[in-house]
């Protein structure tokens, strides 16, 4: 029977989620956007979310990339220059001590600006990329970043297809990292699942894999029919901060 925890009984909720830990041999956690947001990046779909203000199909999918690279290029252009001073948060820090005490197997994201990894994480599956990295749509070849900010053309091939590695709406998703996710997620016995609206497919079907206990953090009920075994309303960072003072 799902648990749903909101407001004042977050400490209780958090609690559980203690415990649950403390019992489990493996554990892993999956980030949407809004494990992010408290390190100043928007997310997509809240209300002031990236979606709410553009249509993803105009700027983040093959066919803005093939039919419309100016706009294409000017989005991620201001996406990455965004990214400039951002730093990880205190939660994204407790998750990489987590690792560090052998709490946690691994992380499974869906962020982009790699801020798991530069708080310390090992185990990371980028499921949608790296956006501070970039190659060529045409050839493959990997670019530098300072060419995809002058708007150059590919120096090996010559095309005009410079591009951030994330996955677009209408590629698929890297397929070695997302095997290896896969796995870690359907043998884990505990899956944390934080700050995600849970509407991107294939992610969205990784928490019905999960065959131990999982928990739904988040700052607004979403994933209405999954069936978590916790559902803790609030935020990322509050809410991990908790669970760190009960570990
Ligand atoms: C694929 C690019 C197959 C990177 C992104 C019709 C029905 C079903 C599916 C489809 C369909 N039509 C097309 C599809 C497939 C499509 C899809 O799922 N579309 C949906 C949207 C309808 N999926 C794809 O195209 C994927 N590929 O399916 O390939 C295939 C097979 C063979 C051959 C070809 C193709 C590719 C999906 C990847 C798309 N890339 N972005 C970038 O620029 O960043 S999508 C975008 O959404 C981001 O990548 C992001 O990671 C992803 C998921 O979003 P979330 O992380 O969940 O963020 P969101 O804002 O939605 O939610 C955040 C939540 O956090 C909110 O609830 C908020 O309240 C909460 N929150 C905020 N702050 C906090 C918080 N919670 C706690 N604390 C806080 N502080």
């Amino acid at each position: 029977m799902e648990k749903v925890f909101k407001g004042k009984e977050i400490d209780l909720a958090v609690g559980e989620l203690a415990s649950l830990l403390k019992k489990a041999k493996k554990t892993v956690i999956l980030t949407g956007a809004g494990m992010d947001t408290e390190s100043n990046i928007p997310d997509f779909r809240s209300k002031n979310g990236w979606w709410k203000k553009i249509d993803p199909r105009m700027v983040a999918s093959t066919e803005s990339l093939y039919n419309d690279y100016s706009l294409f290029h000017e989005f991620y252009l201001m996406r990455i220059k965004l990214l400039e001073g951002i730093v990880p948060h205190e939660g994204h820090y407790i998750i990489a001590d987590l690792e560090k005490r052998g709490m946690i197997k691994s992380v499974v994201t869906q962020n982009v600006a790699g801020l798991h990894t530069v708080a310390g994480n090992q185990n990371v599956y980028e499921l949608h990329g790296n956006i501070k990295s970039i190659r060529c749509d045409g050839c493959n070849q990997g670019a530098k970043l300072e060419d995809f900010f002058a708007g150059k053309d590919c120096t090996s091939c010559g095309a005009r297809a410079l591009r951030p590695n994330v996955v677009l709406f209408g590629e698929t998703l890297p397929p070695q990292v997302w095997e290896d996710a896969v796995g870690d997620i359907k043998s884990c016995d505990l899956l944390i699942v934080i700050g995600t609206s849970l509407e991107v497919y294939p992610v969205n079907q990784l928490p019905l894999w999960a065959r131990g206990k999982t928990v739904f953090i988040n700052n607004e009920d979403r994933g209405a029919g999954y069936p978590f075994d916790l559902r803790i309303i609030g935020k990322a960072g509050e809410v991990l901060r908790k669970l760190q003072e009960k570990l």
